[in-house]
């Protein structure tokens, strides 16, 4: 079967201090290819401000390591409610929730936010997969669900940047297995889609954004530089795609939006309430190690959630 042709890989470009418009190139472009990228989706103040927020240590304190299956560590600390701090304003902004309702047609709620910090030299890899590949297993009937990444550092080949196969999302939900700690793609379903779906390196600076859908496989390489690649992801499901399980990510909580100015206005750097940190050790689609074992990380009961 030949390859599929889409073209040039569409971008958009966020104006600061302006509403992120959905325009009808956008919403093409996330159905054709399942993904839309948008260069300067947060500014490099606002970057920086996160940085800070993360080195202080109050959410990062929550990290786990999960093994690649490749002999190296992939951390990362996932929260299952945004809660008011700046990590979690991040997740709440217009420009990214908005944006999101626009792109799967209607009211979402944050399912989690996760934050990868590939650390140089020892970064592990991500296994090729659909995230939807495994939120089914959380009781999740329809793939109403995308992923937004923002970069913190830059992401290159060269420190594992995120790879997508382009157009991917249009397989539907293909099966995963166990792969190291994590759950990757049917090996052999993989290599035929490989043959013939274009794979995109997805090259970003600090503050560019993508947005896609949970049926794209996606992975991105060990980090074997001397650089940090770290990149937040808020996740978000459609409300009326309420998982009906209870499990180890938020089940349908109102989402209470800011303004996108309210970002730079926050200060909120150690208030980490409500936000639900999860601990690997309960969610049984993956295997992996709490980086600080002495930190509680379930302190929070989810439907008395508010903001
Ligand atoms: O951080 C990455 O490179 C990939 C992350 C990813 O695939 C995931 O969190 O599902």
């Amino acid at each position: 079967m030949a390859k599929r042709e889409l073209g040039p890989v569409p971008e958009f470009r966020y104006k600061p201090g302006e509403k992120l418009v959905v325009t009808d190139d956008m919403k093409t472009a996330f159905d054709k290819d399942g993904f839309v990228l948008v260069r300067g989706l947060f500014t490099v103040p606002e970057i920086d401000k996160l940085e800070k927020c993360l080195e202080l240590g109050h959410v990062t304190e929550h990290a786990f390591d999960l093994p690649d299956g490749e002999e190296m560590n992939s951390r990362m600390v996932i929260f299952n409610h945004p809660g008011v701090d700046y990590t979690g304003l991040i997740g709440r902004c217009r420009r990214i929730v908005d944006t999101t309702e626009e792109l799967l047609g209607g009211e979402v709620y944050h399912y989690h936010t996760k934050i990868n910090m590939k650390q140089p030299e020892t970064g592990g890899s991500f296994q090729w997969h659909q995230d939807y590949g495994y939120w089914y297993k959380n009781g999740i009937l329809f793939p109403d669900l995308l992923s937004v990444m923002v970069a913190i550092h830059k992401c290159d080949r060269g420190n594992g940047c995120l790879k997508v196969l382009r157009g991917s999302h249009k397989l539907g939900r293909i099966d995963h297995i166990r792969i190291g700690g994590q759950n990757g793609a049917d090996l052999d379903t993989l290599a035929e889609c490989q043959k013939i779906l274009e794979q995109v390196y997805v090259e970003l600076e600090p503050g560019d954004g993508i947005f896609f859908h949970c049926n794209v496989l996606h992975s991105s390489d060990q980090n074997h530089s001397d650089r940090k690649r770290w990149v937040i992801i808020p996740c978000y499901n459609r409300m009326d795609n309420n998982p009906y399980i209870d499990h180890h990510h938020a089940r349908a909580t109102k989402l209470v939006k800011v303004d996108d100015s309210d970002l730079l206005a926050c200060d909120v750097f150690d208030d980490v309430t409500g936000k639900w940190f999860m601990d690997p050790s309960i969610d049984k689609t993956i295997i992996a190690e709490k980086v600080n074992k002495d930190v509680t990380s379930l302190v929070e009961n989810p439907p008395e959630y508010k903001t």
